[in-house]
């Protein structure tokens, strides 16, 4: 439920024309409250998404708001100078208000952003063919070569240490003894799985702070829903959910899209034995990232795209586990213990992933030497 009339008290304080004729809440993000606001204006009915920024994450909205910017622009001009300005790619773009900020604050303190829609698109939370785990892979490894010369300096930090495993593996070692929601013992076997892959979370930071991989700006947030496909077909046209786009290594982007797109079903099923390994899909998104960015990808980052899939699902798990045993206070849900179950999903993909290393190693190793 949402309260209507707060919505379109806040719509007045952006650059709108026309009238607002519906708000609806909007999409399965977990982390902003997302809407979509129908306006009438000129005889047309234009829709706009609206967010209420989520504070308990992003600390700083400022500079949140401003890194977004910076990087939508630039990636206007870099597909415009591509000429590619007349093709099926779409961008995000920030609507400002009235007062030309790139947020508005409400008399709550709420802040609120707004974006055009982008008609004729869809999310999808699972995917069903090669084309679209192509298209996805294609579409944000395009975002990370574009950003390839930004100026790394100008883009802040929104979330501190956000794929710095080893960080979160010392938050979540508190969560189990502080233990402050009594739910540690409830789920004694999966900290125990957790707990045992301590190497795993050493090795990824180790790679990120000893600068193994390059440090460059990448999405961090490469969930499938995250890019927008085509409704005419299964082309990609956009991605979205800019907000953790900072400085980061190119395997948590790989192995994010790989988590949530080669698995058969999403992170909230609670049937553990749906969840598999698709490798028709994996083969098709390595083919799809390979060839988006084998001008910039280095010898080291593409024998590390595998194990960014491991550890990725993993501290996914490890997220979904800490937000559990804190009392979820992260991620939204829908039920009492929605957390665990995605903690268990996770757990139960990640033995998937090990099943299937050496196939999936063979898979990128005969995309590789293509390029
Ligand atoms: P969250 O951080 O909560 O995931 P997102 O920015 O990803 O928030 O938005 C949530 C959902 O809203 C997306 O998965 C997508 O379905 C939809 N969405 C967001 N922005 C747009 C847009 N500009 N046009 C169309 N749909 C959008
Ligand atoms: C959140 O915002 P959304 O729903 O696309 C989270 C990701 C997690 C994901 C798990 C800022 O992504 O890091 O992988 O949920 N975003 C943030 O579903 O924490
Ligand atoms: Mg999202």
């Amino acid at each position: 439920m949402f309260d209507e009339n707060q919505i379109r008290t806040v719509i007045t304080a952006f650059a709108l024309c026309g009238k607002c004729v519906h708000v609806d809440k909007y999409g399965t993000g977990l982390i902003h409250t997302t809407f979509v606001i129908h306006q009438f204006h000129d005889d047309q009915n234009v829709r706009y998404i609206l967010q209420r920024i989520n504070k308990k994450v992003f600390k700083d909205i400022s500079a949140l708001m401003k890194n977004i910017d910076l990087i939508t622009t630039h990636m206007m001009s870099v597909h415009e100078s591509n000429g590619n300005h007349k093709d099926n790619l779409r961008h995000l773009k920030i609507i400002r208000t009235s007062n030309n900020s790139l947020y508005h604050t409400d008399n709550k303190g709420e802040c609120w952003r707004m974006f055009p829609f982008i008609e004729n698109t869809i999310t999808y939370d699972t995917i069903t063919n090669g084309q679209q785990a192509y298209h996805a892979a294609h579409i944000f490894g395009s975002f990370q070569k574009s950003l390839v010369n930004f100026p790394a300096h100008l883009i802040a930090d929104t979330i501190i240490g956000f794929h710095d495993m080893a960080r979160r593996f010392l938050v979540f070692k508190k969560s189990i003894s502080d233990d402050c929601a009594g739910r540690a013992i409830l789920c004694k076997e999966e900290i125990k799985f957790i707990l045992a892959k301590k190497d795993i979370f050493a090795r990824f930071s180790r790679l990120h702070h000893d600068q193994i991989l390059p440090r460059r700006i990448v999405h961090n947030d490469t969930k499938i829903n995250n890019v927008l496909f085509s409704k005419a077909g299964d082309s990609a046209v956009c991605v979205i959910d800019l907000d953790t786009a900072m400085a980061g290594i190119v395997i948590s982007d790989f192995g994010d899209l790989c988590r949530t797109s080669v698995n058969t079903t999403d992170e909230n099923e609670t049937d553990l034995t749906k969840i598999k390994i698709d490798l028709l899909l994996f083969d098709a998104l390595v083919n799809g990232y390979l060839t988006s960015t084998r001008t910039f990808l280095t010898p080291v980052e593409r024998s590390h795209l595998l194990f960014g899939f491991k550890a990725i699902v993993l501290e996914q798990a490890m997220r979904f586990l800490t937000d559990y045993l804190d009392g979820d206070t992260y991620y939204s849900i829908d039920y009492d213990d929605q957390n665990l179950r995605r903690a268990c999903n996770q757990i139960k993909l990640v033995q998937e992933v090990i099943a299937n290393e050496h196939k999936m190693q063979d898979i990128i190793h005969a995309c590789d030497v293509k390029f």
